[in-house]
């Protein structure tokens, strides 16, 4: 089993290793996240936008797998099936969700939305894609959640059951945000008639990666958002609500540890973020706004403009020391193509003394110097190289400065959105 990981804010373009993995993975599965993610994946004049479905699904032959770890909005996940279907994708049969995923619901949405405006009173709002992600893993850790087998079980007392969780929940919620617009009859009637659309789909995933497992199957997890909106190792409370690195595979699948093999980091040439929070080597300026422009930087779920930076190395190394990456994938190099010179951050300091870890406290990490060094540009076009090899001296040296740094080899390197934009290194 190999897994895909995102090593700084995400949007490294994970989607797209995902898909090049794919071609001859048999299981793809996603562990964590909900819809808040999203991937864009290029073939040929199509393009597919994954939310929280697996991007194994632009391959034909593999079969995906939406893990326990997963919060599925119900309604959503099938617009987004449809939508792939539309596209020509033939899906159904090659999906699968965990029974023991939690639900997000409509209320869960709102009040992700309630909790982000009370915040912002205090212009502390986190930016979240309203997509009820916290608001679901709250309820979850609370013991309060739904999962997809109170929904579809055929038990007779179930159906009575699912409706009373419901309305404790959201009866709890109200009492928590006063009465909100919410339609409860309305969201329940729609659950009626989703119990049988979803059954199909629904499966114990601990038998059925165990079973991939016993059978030598090629799988690959698919990680969404990335370690720094990890809730645990991220720069907490600007997080997601989800372990995003590889803690997340394990509880998010019901793995061990044994069985993976490759963890694959990949690392965007610079750096982006969406929401608030901290981003220490953030350029507020020409430079910012080129690498925004270039990179076409605007989310996959809210089209919200992503904030951009150069590539911050304290946070590879922080990164890579709590996934343990086997190899890395740069992504986006061709962004850096018009640059003449590119900063890379490689320290922080704080009130002059260097620091020899990632900071947690976010007042620390507010005012820390970044150390930069300057590495020449290419001045090269290189959206057209199909090796390695041809790449520019400096754009070689850019990324050999990026292995030595964090002593993880580099294994793939995109210079371009398409599936054959990718280059090899071995
Ligand atoms: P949430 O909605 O509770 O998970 O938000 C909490 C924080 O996590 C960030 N977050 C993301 N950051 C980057 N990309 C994400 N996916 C979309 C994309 C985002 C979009 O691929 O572009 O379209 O805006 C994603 N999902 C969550 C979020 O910005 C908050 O900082
Ligand atoms: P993910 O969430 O990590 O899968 O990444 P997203 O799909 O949200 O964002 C990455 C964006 O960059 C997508 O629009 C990809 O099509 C695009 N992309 C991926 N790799 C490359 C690359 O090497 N060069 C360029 N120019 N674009 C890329
Ligand atoms: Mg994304």
């Amino acid at each position: 089993m190999d897994v895909v990981l995102g090593s700084q804010w995400g949007d490294e373009g994970k989607g797209k290793l995902v898909d090049v993995l794919c071609d001859d993975v048999e299981v793809c599965a996603r562990c964590q996240g909900g819809n808040n993610a999203g991937h864009t994946i290029v073939v040929g004049k199509v393009k597919y936008d994954f939310h929280m479905l697996p991007s194994g699904l632009v391959n034909p032959n593999c079969l995906n797998l939406v893990g326990s770890g997963v919060v599925i909005h119900v309604p959503s996940f099938f617009e987004e099936l449809e939508n792939l279907e539309k596209k020509g994708l033939d899906c159904r049969s090659r999906l699968f969700v965990s029974s023991r995923a939690h639900l997000v619901f409509d209320f869960h949405q709102r009040t992700d939305k309630l909790k982000e405006a009370e915040l912002s009173e205090n212009k502390k709002s986190i930016g979240t894609t309203g997509k009820g992600i916290g608001p679901t893993y709250s309820t979850k850790a609370s013991r309060s959640g739904i999962r997809v087998h109170h929904l579809v079980s055929d038990e007779p007392e179930s159906w009575a059951e699912f409706e009373a969780r419901l309305r404790r929940l959201v009866d709890t919620r109200m009492k928590r945000y006063g009465e909100f617009e919410y339609d409860f009859e309305d969201e329940l009637a729609r659950y009626k008639e989703y119990r049988s659309l979803l059954k199909p789909f629904v499966v114990d995933s601990v038998d059925f990666m165990h079973d991939a497992i016993a059978k030598n199957k090629k799988i690959l997890v698919e990680g969404a958002n990335a370690l720094m909106l990890d809730i645990d190792f991220g720069t907490y409370p600007y997080v997601t609500s989800s372990n995003t690195g590889i803690g997340g595979v394990l509880t998010g699948l019901g793995v061990p540890p044994k069985a993976i093999r490759n963890i694959y980091g990949v690392v965007k040439a610079y750096t982006t973020r969406v929401g608030e929070g901290p981003f220490p080597t953030e350029q507020l300026n020409d430079d910012g706004d080129k690498l925004q422009t270039i990179g076409a930087e605007y989310g996959v779920t809210t089209g919200r403009k992503r904030r951009c930076g150069w590539l911050d190395l304290v946070v590879l190394k922080y990164s890579t020391l709590i996934n343990g990456y086997t190899s890395l994938n740069i992504t986006k190099l061709d962004v850096l193509d018009t640059f003449k010179e590119i900063k890379v951050g490689i320290s922080y300091s704080l009130h002059g003394k260097k620091l020899s870890s990632f900071p947690e406290d976010l007042n620390a990490l507010a005012k820390v110097e970044v150390e930069y060094v300057t590495l020449p540009g290419w001045d090269e076009d290189i959206t057209s190289i199909t090796s390695y090899e041809d790449l520019p001296e400096n754009a070689k040296k850019y990324l050999k400065f990026i292995e030595d740094f964090v002593n993880v080899p580099i294994e793939w390197v995109g210079t371009g959105p398409a599936r054959s934009s990718m280059l090899t290194k071995k």
